[in-house]
């Protein structure tokens, strides 16, 4: 029991009056979230990782948005925190001097256990760039399941380390489709200004925006969008906008303008680990293991037992390790939390967890595209990773679209979109037993619903300016990136497989609070949806459950 955080289990008591105060605290947390050097990521820097036998009062699975406010707001409430990831740290340069490689030149940093890059943009003028590298636990997963991939991130902070950190809330008309079982007054008048808060979103100066270099590529996208008639929205983002002024101005070391994006940000990017997971950090009370993976929780003596295999970076397992904990939180992400519950239902594990388990996920609609534009239409050859807009057509169309940067260095004349769209079809998880892992059952040709709804602006576009689709950059031919997903949604649906507030059916003591939660669309970019639901349902936890 060589646990640093193990206490007596009477230390974890919490009043709904603690609570409440540490809930205050945060509201002053965008305070918190300065102008984000990779040295503030040494701030979650590790105390020793859990040890063999521990008994913890709280386990969270997983340190991306759901789990570090999960931590944060348990650790305030004065319980203490063990976060267990399957990903690295994060905290320590590479040999050349930065902790995360740059999206142009991927190295063995770049992806997680794969010795070929598969990168979402495969081809460019038709030819494949995806490149050899050493295998290792890198930050960017693709997944591959049939029909789909689904890109994660693997590392403390989740999918903030590698995502564009587009920090958006649905528009409040569109919310009763998202989460039809949450009051909406909750989520607009509360959850969601302390999540935005919590997150540090931000958006681009608009006057800055019109004239500098490397946001042509979004000026452009406005200017076509308006001229057939849709809005182009303005839409927050985490990444610190005055870092990025200065990175444009070359007086600091650039990141977004340096294209970095994917592989994760040196420099400018509020990721959890500069957020949530620094507060959580500073009260002392969570602890992070890194590379360690969770494959079992079942009921135990004493609280519930969790299997932990430690991994190194060839992904190997150098130790099993068997702890107790008296509460589980599930915050694996949508395919983590999903592949896991459903496993442990199948094996005997959590026999009693109910038939929704690893039903109802979606792929939030993601569709990508590029269009090729005039010579006298450039959208710049230094492009900002970081976008900062969109193109709204949802209530009319089905789809929101992302005018997203191609950040190559060269001029390309082409924009490229990722397409948000209200996609209806649904997959579901199950478990494989001759193969021992768990497939999902999606199918690619799901995805021409979401090609249909997204060409109701690119197709007018095109019409308008003149302009056709670009055939080069998903293979030849191949207009539509229509494999893949950014955005995982459900699993483990609230009020389906768990009750209104994510505690898992038939298991008191265990918890969802992540993307699986949510029924596979939000009708934009997920994050902030999934941290202000994570923030409604731990206030609700702590103030019932642990009172
Ligand atoms: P997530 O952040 O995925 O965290 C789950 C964590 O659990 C990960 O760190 C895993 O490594 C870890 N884990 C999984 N299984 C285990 C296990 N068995 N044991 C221990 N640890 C485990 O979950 N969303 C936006 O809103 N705006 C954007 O601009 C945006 N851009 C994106 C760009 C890219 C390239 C990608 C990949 C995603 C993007 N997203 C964006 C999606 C967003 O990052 C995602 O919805 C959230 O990260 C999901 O949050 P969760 O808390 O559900």
């Amino acid at each position: 029991m060589s646990d640093t955080t193990m206490q007596p289990s009477g230390s974890q008591g919490v009043s709904r009056r603690r609570f409440i105060a540490g809930t205050g605290s945060i509201l002053g947390a965008a305070a918190l979230v300065g102008h984000g050097t990779a040295a503030h990521a040494a701030t979650v820097a590790q105390a020793a990782p859990i040890g063999d036998g521990a008994h913890v009062p709280a386990l969270v699975i997983g340190t991306g948005y759901g789990g570090s406010v999960a931590a944060l707001r348990l650790a305030q409430a004065g319980v203490d925190v063990q976060m267990i990831e399957m990903g690295m740290a994060w905290d320590t340069p590479g040999s050349d001097g930065k902790i995360f490689c740059n999206t142009t030149a991927p190295d063995y940093r770049s992806y997680w256990l794969r010795t070929k890059t598969k990168q979402p943009l495969s081809n460019f003028f038709g030819i494949p760039i995806d490149k050899d590298i050493p295998r290792y636990t890198g930050i960017l997963d693709a997944e591959d399941f049939s029909g789909i991939t689904v890109y994660q991130g693997r590392g403390v902070g989740g999918g903030s380390l590698v995502n564009g950190g587009m920090a958006v809330t649905p528009k409040r008309e569109n919310f009763g489709a998202i989460l039809p079982s949450v009051n909406p007054d909750e989520m607009y008048n509360t959850y969601y200004p302390r999540a935005n808060a919590g997150l540090g979103s931000g958006l681009i100066d608009p006057a800055w925006f019109d004239t500098v270099d490397c946001y042509q590529f979004a000026r452009v996208g406005r200017k076509q969008a308006g001229r057939s008639g849709f809005p182009f929205v303005f839409v927050p983002d985490v990444y610190d906008w005055d870092y990025m002024q200065r990175e444009a101005a070359g007086t600091v070391p650039k990141s977004a303008v340096a294209g970095e994006i994917l592989y994760g940000n040196n420099y400018g990017k509020k990721s959890l680990q500069k957020t949530y997971l620094a507060q959580a950090k500073s009260t002392g009370r969570v602890t992070i293991s890194p590379l360690h993976r969770v494959t079992s929780v079942s009921p135990g003596s004493g609280g519930y037992t969790v299997v932990i295999e430690q991994l190194n970076t060839n992904g190997d397992v150098t130790a099993t390790k068997t702890v107790t904990s008296d509460k589980v939180f599930f915050a694996a992400g949508s395919v983590g939390t999903s592949k896991l519950l459903v496993k442990l239902k199948a094996t005997g594990a959590l026999p009693n967890l109910n038939g929704e388990i690893g039903r109802g996920w979606g792929d939030n609609g993601n569709v990508m595209c590029g269009r090729a534009n005039y010579l006298w239409d450039p959208t710049g050859k230094v492009q900002a990773a970081i976008p900062c807009g969109g193109i709204d057509n949802w209530n009319a169309g089905g789809a929101f679209a992302e005018v997203a940067p191609l950040p190559t260095g060269i001029e390309t004349y082409a924009s490229f979109y990722l397409s948000i769209t209200k996609n209806p079809n649904r997959g579901t998880f199950s478990w494989n037993p001759a193969a021992g892992r768990v497939d999902l059952d999606w199918q690619t040709a799901w995805k021409q619903a979401s090609i249909d709804m997204a060409r109701t602006i690119f197709d007018k576009i095109n019409a308008t300016e003149g302009t056709i689709y670009r055939t080069d950059l998903f293979g030849a031919y191949k207009i539509w990136n229509d494999t893949l997903t950014y955005h995982p949604l459900g699993g483990a649906v609230l009020n389906k497989a768990t009750d209104n507030y994510g505690r898992l059916y038939g298991y008191p003591g265990l918890y969802v609070i992540d993307g699986s939660l949510i029924p596979g669309n939000t009708s934009v970019n997920p994050f902030v949806t999934i941290t202000a639901l994570a923030e409604r349902n731990i206030e609700k936890i702590i103030a019932a459950d642990l009172a």
